[in-house]
């Protein structure tokens, strides 16, 4: 094995036959298709050690250079959710009413959305998350490398755990979010990413009949 300057450990790579891997690849493509962004969400309680596993879930992801460049605000708090919400009612009144071109609100026409944001009161916990852009090192600022991938991707495997527990959530985008630092009380080095209300979703919940792209549309093969 090469020599490396910092110690490395063995690693023992799950491996298994060609039918069990096709059936494994088959179960989770089903599962993970099975997933919707949910916008109607029930009041019913979530344990907090299981949405910490699922924050756990969403810290393996790879990351430039290691620098685990995230952190995950879990707000369950009554009156922190409300403040949220007012906030974010009111940034996205004045997008739906004047921000937002006439093309984005036609876009987003089929989804049904618009200024009024219950789910972040409903829900009972909100995940916000926030890109660490740099790290305090003292006085010194240490650089973070590829921030913005290595969030989306702890954000993707969040949804993915947040969805095989039986939960549902909505990748939230209030714009603009810096609200979200100042209630938080976030400090210089963060900014605001993703908010993300989970929890069981509603008894009379709906979703917009939406479809995937097929595999053509998004496969380019080069054999
Ligand atoms: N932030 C607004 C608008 C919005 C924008 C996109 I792009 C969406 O996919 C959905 C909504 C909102 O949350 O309603």
């Amino acid at each position: 094995m090469a020599d490396f300057e910092f110690p490395h450990i063995p690693y023992d790579p799950q491996q298994y036959p060609e039918n069990e891997m096709a059936a494994r690849a088959d179960s989770f493509y089903a599962l993970l298709n099975s997933r919707r962004s949910l916008r109607f969400f029930n009041e019913r309680a979530v344990p907090e050690d299981l949405m910490q596993t699922l924050i756990l879930t969403a810290g393996t992801a790879p990351s430039g250079a290691n620098k685990q460049p995230w952190t995950f605000c879990l707000v369950g708090n009554p009156e922190i959710k409300k403040q949220i919400r007012i906030a974010a009612e009111e940034e996205e009144f004045a997008s739906y009413n004047g921000r937002m071109t006439e093309e984005w609100l036609r876009d987003l026409a089929p989804l049904g959305t618009d200024w009024r944001k219950p789910f972040l009161e409903i829900a009972p916990w909100l995940i916000v998350v926030f890109k660490r852009n740099f790290e305090f090192d003292g006085a010194q600022k240490r650089k973070n490398y590829y921030v913005q991938e290595s969030v989306g991707l702890a954000c993707g495997m969040l949804i993915a755990a947040i969805h095989n527990a039986g939960l549902v959530a909505l990748t939230h985008t209030p714009s603009p979010m810096d609200f979200l630092t100042k209630i938080l009380g976030r400090p210089d080095n963060e900014r605001p990413f993703l908010l993300i209300p989970v929890g069981y979703a509603a008894e009379d919940a709906t979703v917009p009949d939406i479809q995937r792209k097929p595999l053509e549309e998004i496969c380019v093969t080069y054999r």
